[in-house]
């Protein structure tokens, strides 16, 4: 297959010296400005996540109207039933609601597709809550596109929160809607999971229960002769004002709502009576309500020390009234221990159900997946979860690769309720079995899909294509859970588009999954057809669809078509060209904070030119891997390159190479290792 290396643009020495950020090489620079980062302080929010980077949850539209719902049906003990998406994103999310209402002291009704019953809400489902009195229906990672289910609950009394994260068509439900997707919701991040959005509604509850939760701070701060406001509200900090002392005393005399609260930062005792004698409002210095909180004498600790020991990084960097306001949010939430457990276990809830959904890791996905990880890492995420690691580390590649996979087997097989029953109910004496059962399913899912693809081949003759550019197939024994597995697999085997179809529970419609070959933007050449499907959506490479069954063989015969002298050339983004002499230790160490990488971050790819072999080696039990030594010691390894490895040492012309860097710890001694990728 043909591949194409896309070079980045060196920096100028004057990009590289703007760029001034402590303990970071000019590679990574590279690397990151090459990923569209290029200020200052997104470089460092990126390099250096902080938790009270999250954004308020009341920033998001219909959060408010949500919280007093919800706590509406709390005090009236109303019937209130969860409705999820059956992959992990939904269940993930469907697991964090359900805790939050059991700690409310409410046991919701749980419901999601069951086996045949497709995506999404329908009529009879809506009966059912109707019949089990329920009056509030929370929807989690679903529920956008149901607007006429939930007009015809309405009818029956049955009032809607939805919580989606997935695009709204042009009407929404008439509901409670929280989603970052649609058009009028000003909340700063757009690519949240379904979980990322019930993550925020779980703590846009839990903070509604905080006496602060009403208050409107004005933090108010010296620096410089000039006085400097503040303002939080709703766990969101609001740019700063800059004041004469006249012009603040006006403003502290103008404040008399019951909510207004006056916190003096650090100012002189003067400063202070001052101000306190024109001040009709609740008011308190900064370091009374520090002491208070934490039951200390010593009142009068230093803030650039409380707000290091917090983690907050840039201490030093950022002025004093975003120090003293961002360590006062974190204290109405640090102080509280039992609220903290909550957001951290949700928080790990939402890092699986975010990998799970292959949603972007960029902004607060980032922040959710790197907290997330580390509180798995710490022992304190979900029972089950870390019964199934064991004794590995939670990383976004062990999640995506290991844990979303054998989850996910039940919902392919139909029986969805095993995942949810080992969400909800993993004991850490239970755990051990519930696993051994998604053990099994998994290996059942693995054979239906290498059962099925042996049936194809032989029937197919070898997957020898009916169309010139594509390869499809339709029986209606393959189940409907595995096409997309067994596309993925024969795509693989042939590097050509396959599309897979199914028989689905709605009579006349076929269901499909199309996959493509790296290198081939196969959707690209799909969704110009978009109105001959039934239902179709995806992304550039796996896309799924349905499809009346009479006009399948057209349909297929247009893309094939379109795919007509459309070359699979694949791309590799080099993030930047290096020599092999500047790789040490302290590389790698800087190449870890790009972590976790997925989708939108990827592990950074690096490019050297005209490399010296000393010598080359094969291994492996069929000696497909290749190993060349460079003549500063450093080892290439090419899994399943030893061919070309050898040929293109043999050929005499200078070797140019694309790889991975990795350290590898062999009996506690540290090597460094290049994981090749491409060869020229
Ligand atoms: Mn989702």
């Amino acid at each position: 297959m043909k591949s194409n290396w896309i070079t980045s643009v060196p920096l100028s020495s004057r990009e590289e010296s703007d760029l001034d950020i402590p303990g970071i090489s000019g590679i990574i620079k590279r690397v990151l400005l090459n990923r569209g980062l290029s200020a200052k302080t997104d470089i460092e929010n990126f390099l250096y996540p902080e938790i009270n980077q999250f954004h308020s949850p009341f920033l998001l539209k219909g959060m408010e109207e949500a919280v007093a719902r919800i706590r509406k049906a709390v005090e009236n003990s109303e019937n209130i039933a969860i409705f999820a998406d059956s992959d992990l994103d939904g269940i993930t999310s469907l697991t964090i609601i359900n805790d939050l209402l059991v700690k409310l002291g409410i046991k919701p009704h749980i419901r999601y597709p069951r086996e045949k019953e497709g995506y999404g809400l329908t009529v009879g489902i809506i009966d059912e809550f109707s019949e089990l009195k329920v009056n509030l229906v929370i929807t989690v990672d679903s529920g956008v596109r149901d607007v006429s289910e939930i007009e015809y609950a309405g009818k029956l009394g049955i009032d809607f929160i939805v919580t989606d994260h997935h695009e709204a068509e042009d009407v929404i439900p008439d509901a409670v809607v929280i989603n970052p997707k649609q058009g009028d919701c000003s909340y700063p991040f757009r690519d949240l999971a379904g979980v990322g959005v019930a993550m925020k509604l779980a703590k846009g509850v839990m903070f509604s229960y905080l006496k602060e939760m009403d208050n409107l701070n004005h933090m108010i701060f010296k620096y410089d002769h000039s006085y400097y406001i503040n303002r939080i509200s709703r766990f969101h900090i609001e740019p700063s004002d800059k004041m004469t002392l006249h012009e603040l005393t006006d403003y502290i005399k103008g404040l008399n709502s019951e909510n207004d609260f006056a916190v003096f930062c650090s100012l002189t005792d003067d400063d202070v009576k001052k101000l306190t004698e024109v001040c009709t409002v609740n008011n308190s210095t900064f370091e009374d309500i520090f002491s208070n909180l934490f039951k200390c004498g010593d009142s009068r600790g230093d803030i650039f020390t409380i707000a290091r020991e917090m983690g907050l990084r840039d201490v030093d960097c950022i002025s004093g009234i975003s120090i003293y306001s961002r360590v006062f949010l974190e204290l109405q939430v640090r102080s509280r221990k039992s609220l903290m457990g909550k957001i951290d276990y949700y928080t790990s809830l939402a890092a699986l159900g975010t990998v799970a959904d292959i949603m972007p890791l960029k902004g607060e996905n980032r922040l959710i997946v790197k907290h997330g990880l580390s509180v798995i890492n710490k022992g304190q995420g979900h029972n089950g979860i870390m019964s199934i690691l064991k004794n590995r580390a939670a990383t976004t590649k062990s999640l995506g690769w290991d844990v979303a996979p054998l989850l996910n087997a039940p919902g392919r097989l139909g029986m969805t309720e095993c995942t949810v029953d080992f969400f909800l109910n993993s004991t850490e004496e239970n755990s051990e079995e519930l696993i051994r059962e998604l053990n099994r399913l998994n290996r059942q899912r693995r054979s239906i899909v290498t059962e099925t693809i042996e049936r194809i081949e032989s029937e197919t003759d070898c997957f020898s294509s009916n169309l010139k550019n594509l390869f499809y197939f339709y029986d209606d024994q393959i189940p409907e859970g595995v096409s997309g597995l067994v596309a993925n697999r024969i795509s693989d085997i042939i590097h050509k588009p396959v599309i897979i179809l199914s028989n689905s529970c709605e009579e006349n419609l076929l269901k499909g999954s199309g996959r493509s070959p790296d290198g081939l933007g196969f959707f690209n050449y799909v969704e110009p057809f978009s109105e001959m499907f039934e239902r179709i959506g995806g992304h550039s490479q796996a896309f799924g669809f349905t499809l009346n069954s009479g006009t399948v063989d057209a349909v297929m015969e247009r893309i094939d078509s379109s795919l007509n002298d459309v070359e699979i050339v694949k791309t590799y983004n080099i993030d930047s060209i290096i020599e092999t002499s500047e790789i040490d230790v302290s590389l790698l160490n800087e190449i870890e904070l790009l972590e976790p990488y997925g989708k939108d971050n990827p592990e950074p790819l690096f490019c050297s030119r005209n490399i010296q072999v000393q010598s080359f080696k094969r291994f492996g039990a069929k000696d497909n891997h290749g190993k060349y030594v460079l003549k500063n010691g450093f080892e290439v390894i090419g899994w399943n390159m030893a061919d070309t490895m050898e040929s293109r040492l043999n050929s005499g012309k200078s070797i140019d190479i694309l790889y991975h860097l990795e350290k590898n710890i062999f009996r506690n001694y540290l090597t460094i290792r290049l994981n090749l990728v491409d060869i020229d």
